[in-house]
């Protein structure tokens, strides 16, 4: 997916990583850096929080969007598919409480959840030019601008459907 030029540099992002699979952790977040400071965000404006496993993503996710600490967030996991039922169980159910934390609190919430049938396939997304960490930093700093146009700064509730003139300050 191709991003925009962006401007960054007021932007303030949080990540949460779990404890689970820690080197193609480690790369995924290595790749969300990389892609923050192409945007111009400063390293003081980034924070890194962990968290056991997926399964706690979400609350740790919840605790940091209610805290008015950042603009947009990436929670980062590894799920593998292996010889008990954890994969089915929870990958749904990690995904869809991430999307609800993002549309109950309005902090931008990017999908950093790399599910996987197979160690190979988890390789693929975390490493070279196709880390998904490259596109989950530039997707969280498109989304907290585009949560700053609507609803920061002075331009509040300026959603874009009435003319700037005419916008409460
Ligand atoms: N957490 C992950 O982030 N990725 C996994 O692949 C993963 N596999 C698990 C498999 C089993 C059988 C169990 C019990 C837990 C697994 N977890 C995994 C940890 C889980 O998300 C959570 O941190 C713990 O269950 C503690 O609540």
């Amino acid at each position: 997916v191709e991003f925009p030029e962006m401007d960054g540099s007021t932007v303030r992002i949080g990540i949460i990583k779990a404890r689970w699979h820690e080197s193609d952790i480690d790369s995924l977040v290595a790749g969300v850096k990389e892609s923050l400071k192409e945007c111009g965000v400063p390293e003081d404006n980034i924070q890194l929080q962990e968290v056991p496993g997926s399964f706690e993503l979400p609350l740790a996710t919840r605790y940091l969007a209610l805290s008015g600490a950042v603009d947009a967030i990436i929670p980062i996991g590894v799920l593998i598919k292996g010889e008990t039922t954890h994969y089915e169980v929870i990958s749904e159910t990690v995904t869809s409480s991430l999307m609800s934390i993002g549309m109950q609190t309005g902090i931008p919430v990017i999908f950093g959840l790399l599910t996987c049938l197979t160690d190979e396939q988890v390789k693929a997304r975390s490493t070279g030019a196709n880390n998904h960490g490259l596109q989950w930093g530039k997707a969280a700093v498109e989304m907290a601008l585009l949560r700053q146009s609507a609803v920061g700064g002075k331009k509040k509730f300026f959603m874009g459907f009435r003319s700037e003139e005419h916008t409460s300050e």
